[in-house]
C-alpha cells in the first residue's frame, strides 16, 4: 500500500481535510497518484491495490458517499477495460480521475450560478458548518454584485463555522458569527438558509453536519426557505435498497477533552434533515424537490445506481 493512501486517509480522519467535496477530491487524487506509482505487474494485482485503497478510505469517514461513489467509479471504469497492461490501466485511472475532478469542479460552478440567483439584494442569509459549495455560491452572489449579509454558526464541537466566517470576511461579505444555540434568536431576521450536504438518501432526506436538522426545524417555523446546496453525486445508492446512511460518531475529546470520569459523552458528526423541511436541493441539474433525486440522477449518472 502506497504512503499517499495512508497519509491522505490520516488527514481525512483528523479533519485536516474537511467537507465532503474536499474529502472526495483528496481521495481521488491519492488514488490517481498511487496508480501512477504502482509497482504491481498484473491487472489482478493492480485492481487489488485499488480495492485496498477503497477499503482504507471507507473507514476514514463513514458518512461520505461522494468519496465512495468517486472511488467506485474509478474502479469499475478500470475493471471494464479490455487491457491487461498495468501501464495502460494506470493511464485509465489517471484520465478518469482527471475527468471526474473536472466534472466536479464544473458542477460547483453551475450550482453557484443557479444558487446565487436565490440570494436577494439587501437580504440576510444563514449558514451552518463549512461547506465549500455553499461558500462558492456566496462568492458568486457577491461577484454578481449582490449586497447581502451572512449569519454563520460556530458549529460545535469542531468549529468548522470559523473556516466559513474567515473565508466570508476575506471575500468582503458582512458576516455575523453566532453560537449554535443562538440560531432561533436570529432565524426571524433571515431571508434564506443555505447548507451543504454529506449524503442524500433515496427519499431525498439530507445528512449534513450535526445541528442542520434543528436549523431546518427553526427555518420552517419562521417560514424561511432552507436550501441544500449539493452535487448530485452525494447521493447514496445503497439507500435505494433499504440501507440507511451511517452516521459517523467522532471522538469524545472533541466535545470535552477533560471531562470528569464516568461522564457519558456522545458525539455524532451528522444528522438527518427529512425532505419536508427542505425547500429545494440546489444541484447541477437545477433546483429540484429532494423527493425527485432518483429521477434526476438516473439519466445524469446512470453508473451510480
Ligand atoms: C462538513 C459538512 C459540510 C458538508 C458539505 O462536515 O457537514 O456541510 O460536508 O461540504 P465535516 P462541501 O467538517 O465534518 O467534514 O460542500 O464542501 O462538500
Amino acid at each position: 500500500m502506497s504512503d499517499i493512501i495512508q497519509s491522505t486517509a490520516e488527514k481525512i480522519k483528523k479533519l485536516q481535510v474537511q467537507g465532503a467535496r474536499n474529502v472526495a477530491i483528496a481521495a481521488v487524487k491519492a488514488i490517481q497518484t498511487q496508480a501512477q506509482q504502482t509497482k504491481t505487474n498484473s491487472k489482478k494485482q493492480f485492481l487489488a491495490e485499488l480495492k485496498q485503497a477503497q477499503k482504507i478510505f471507507a473507514t476514514t469517514r463513514e458518512t461520505e458517499p461522494l468519496m465512495r461513489n468517486a472511488i467506485r467509479y474509478l474502479i469499475t471504469q478500470t475493471e471494464d477495460v479490455a487491457t491487461e497492461k498495468v501501464s495502460e490501466l494506470s493511464q485509465i485511472v489517471n484520465v478518469k480521475a482527471t475527468q471526474f475532478l473536472r466534472d466536479l469542479e464544473e458542477s460547483k460552478e453551475i450550482i453557484a450560478e443557479i444558487g446565487a440567483r436565490r440570494i436577494q439584494n439587501n437580504s440576510v442569509v444563514f449558514t451552518h458548518c463549512h461547506s465549500s459549495t455553499v461558500n462558492h455560491l456566496f462568492a458568486k452572489a457577491k461577484a454578481d454584485g449582490k449586497n447581502f449579509k451572512v449569519i454563520c454558526t460556530e458549529t460545535r464541537p469542531a468549529f468548522q463555522g470559523r473556516i466559513t466566517a474567515k473565508k466570508l470576511v476575506d471575500l468582503g461579505i458582512e458576516t455575523t458569527f453566532i453560537v449554535d444555540s443562538a440560531a432561533r434568536t436570529f432565524m426571524n431576521k433571515v431571508d434564506a438558509v443555505f447548507v451543504g450536504a454529506d449524503a442524500i438518501t433515496s427519499e431525498g432526506n439530507v445528512v449534513n453536519k450535526i445541528g442542520t436538522s434543528s436549523i431546518a426545524v427553526l427555518a420552517m417555523e419562521a417560514r424561511t426557505p432552507l436550501y441544500v446546496v449539493t452535487e448530485l453525486l452525494k447521493f447514496n445508492p445503497e439507500t435505494l435498497s433499504g440501507e440507511c446512511e451511517k452516521i459517523e460518531h467522532r471522538g469524545i475529546g472533541e466535545v470535552w477533552s477533560e471531562a470528569p470520569d464516568g461522564l457519558k459523552i456522545c458525539n455524532p458528526a451528522f444528522d438527518v434533515t427529512p425532505n419536508r423541511y427542505i425547500h429545494g436541493l440546489i444541484c447541477e441539474e437545477g433546483i429540484i424537490a429532494p423527493q425527485t433525486i432518483v429521477q434526476v440522477i438516473k439519466p445524469k449518472y446512470p453508473w451510480i445506481l
